[in-house]
């Protein structure tokens, strides 16, 4: 079972094996958030040619003019090398610095307004072949997550299903692959639904089983989201 650090607050452990997810508030740095931030800003001007001003309008005329560049984008953020700063600060101060962890997997999704093609509908991280026992960390990069810009949610304590037989779905060659429960409509009426809202810094952490999604953005604004993966002793 997936544990996390207990020194921390058991209760907060508990609610993680309770629900399946948990919220750690002002968890990051804010130089590791911003060295992230600068180095997708500077992935964005590249694929830009530096004809925007900011990240916002770039992504705004790219969601617009060039999904395929937006694809991209999102596929090189995996690479970036000021992820390891904040995977090391997230390890320490949530699971624990004892044994070792190793990063599988990162990215900075992004969520145009009303654009439901690079956003995925309800899931299990554990469908897409992540080894068992993967945490799951995400947060907001650039500006809180809320419900007008589709912050994720999840079924509460959806975690203790197995892997659902899924469906498998893509709008387009340069859209994200949602792999769909089949069941999804008869589980959405089981489990009651939580939204992950966060400040700048705060972070959650899920489980790999757990059923979640993320919602329209009805901002102006694109919503930006850091994910990092974590495998605990291999
Ligand atoms: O940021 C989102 O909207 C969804 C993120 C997600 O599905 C994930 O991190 O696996």
């Amino acid at each position: 079972m997936q544990t996390l650090k207990h020194s921390i607050n058991s209760s907060i452990a508990n609610s993680f094996s309770k629900n399946g997810f948990q919220l750690f508030q002002d968890v990051i740095d804010t130089s590791d958030r911003v060295a992230l931030e600068d180095d997708y800003a500077s992935i964005v001007r590249k694929y830009t040619n530096d004809r925007y001003e900011t990240v916002d309008e770039a992504i705004l005329a790219l969601s617009k003019s060039d999904k395929s560049n937006l694809y991209e984008i999102y596929k090189e953020t995996s690479q970036l090398i000021s992820f390891i700063k904040v995977g090391i600060s997230l390890f320490e101060r949530t699971l624990g610095s004892e044994g070792y962890a190793s990063l599988s997997g990162n990215g900075i999704l992004i969520a145009p307004p009303n654009d439901g093609r690079l956003a995925y509908t309800w899931h299990q991280e554990g469908a897409f072949d992540h080894k068992p026992g993967t945490i799951h960390f995400q947060f907001p990069l650039f500006r809180a997550a809320d419900l007008e810009n589709g912050t994720m949610s999840a079924l509460v304590g959806s975690h203790k299903l197995d892997i659902q037989s899924y469906q498998e779905t893509r709008c387009s060659n340069d859209a994200l692959i949602n792999r769909i429960p089949k069941n999804i409509d008869e589980l959405t009426n089981q489990f009651e639904e939580h939204h992950f809202l966060m400040r700048l810094n705060d972070a959650y952490v899920f489980n790999n089983n757990l059923l979640h999604r993320s919602n329209l953005n009805k901002s102006p604004y694109p919503r930006y989201s850091g994910v990092i993966r974590i495998n605990r002793n291999g």
